[in-house]
């Protein structure tokens, strides 16, 4: 007899077609190899070099195409932007794989997804200008998601989390409640990063404009954020690279027991002060790179 927790319809909510509440996904359509990007849009780009494909799901701005590439099977699905939208999408994804839909416990064997990332960012250094493909090997969370979790505390790096907060000199509503560290799985980082794409420390943040440092009308709580997170040194390291999802799903990874990366175009360089708006072709090497390795 199954003796585990009995998730009920208000907490694991499934459509009437068996499928998953947001995702609209069902569990014999998800591969254990996903490859998430953000724009649904870039589903069909990793989507166009599959040689076969068994489903193609839209709901809201989640987009999923199962298939094959090269006799592997693969789930390309896009998340939209946020790490909000990477606690939907991972908590999905785990109870497809994890959760027997029927019983609606969790099944006794569990089954380990593999998990990458295909995003764009914002370069931090001279060294990662436009164009460069960016691995994060740890990611700094300044969304607060993790830490609704209990655990959180397991999977982090605190020494990381308390020297850049005592470099940031944050304290008040800046923050330092909501910084996590948390570093992506190593064999799969290691595997897809292999020798030619920087690898680095990514910092994820909850907005695009402020929470990157980007000033428009609105001034800014801390003018200098930028400089110090530049200038930011951690056992050797630099912050490489800002973006918006990949610290919630290394975080929730974790805890969930599945391996998972996040690799990134540069496509504007902060420090140089200069954007390629016209990356949407050169992306596609980044996502032939990653099919070949996941
Ligand atoms: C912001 O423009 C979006 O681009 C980056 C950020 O993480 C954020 O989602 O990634 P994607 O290109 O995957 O959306
Ligand atoms: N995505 C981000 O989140 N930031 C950038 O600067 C570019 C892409």
């Amino acid at each position: 007899m199954n003796t585990k927790t009995y998730f009920p319809p208000s907490e694991l909510i499934i459509n009437e077609d068996g499928s998953i509440f947001h995702l609209h996904v069902r569990p014999d359509q998800l591969a254990s190899k996903v490859i998430l990007v953000g724009d649904p849009g870039r589903v069909d780009l990793v989507a166009s070099h599959f040689e076969s494909k068994e489903c193609d799901i839209q709901s809201r701005e989640f987009h999923t195409v199962t298939g094959t590439y090269q006799g592997k099977r693969i789930t390309a699905m896009s998340t939209g932007i946020g790490c909000d939208n990477i606690d939907i999408v991972m908590n999905e994804l785990d109870a497809l794989a994890n959760i027997d839909f029927l019983t609606r416990k969790e099944k006794d064997t569990f089954r380990q997804l593999e998990l990458v990332r295909i995003g764009t960012c914002g370069g931090l250094q001279h060294y990662t200008p436009a164009g460069t493909f960016i691995c994060s090997e740890t990611s700094i969370g300044l969304d607060g998601l993790l830490n609704f979790y209990e655990g959180r505390n397991a999977v982090c790096d605190l020494p990381l989390e308390r020297a850049l907060l005592n470099h940031l000199g944050w304290s008040g509503n800046l923050c330092s409640p909501a910084l996590y560290a948390v570093h992506a799985d190593k064999e799969l980082t290691e595997r897809i990063a292999e020798k030619d794409l920087v690898r680095g420390i990514t910092v994820a943040c909850g907005g695009f404009f402020g929470p990157q440092g980007r000033r428009l009308r609105i001034p800014l709580a801390d003018p200098h954020q930028n400089e110090k997170i530049e200038s930011f040194e951690y056992q050797g390291k630099h912050i490489t690279n800002y973006e918006m999802e990949s610290s919630a799903l290394a975080g929730l990874a974790r805890l969930l027991g599945h391996k998972a990366t996040t690799v990134c175009m540069v496509i504007a360089n902060r420090v140089k002060k200069e954007a390629d708006t016209g990356y949407k072709t050169h992306i596609d090497d980044l996502i032939q790179l990653v099919l070949n390795r996941i």
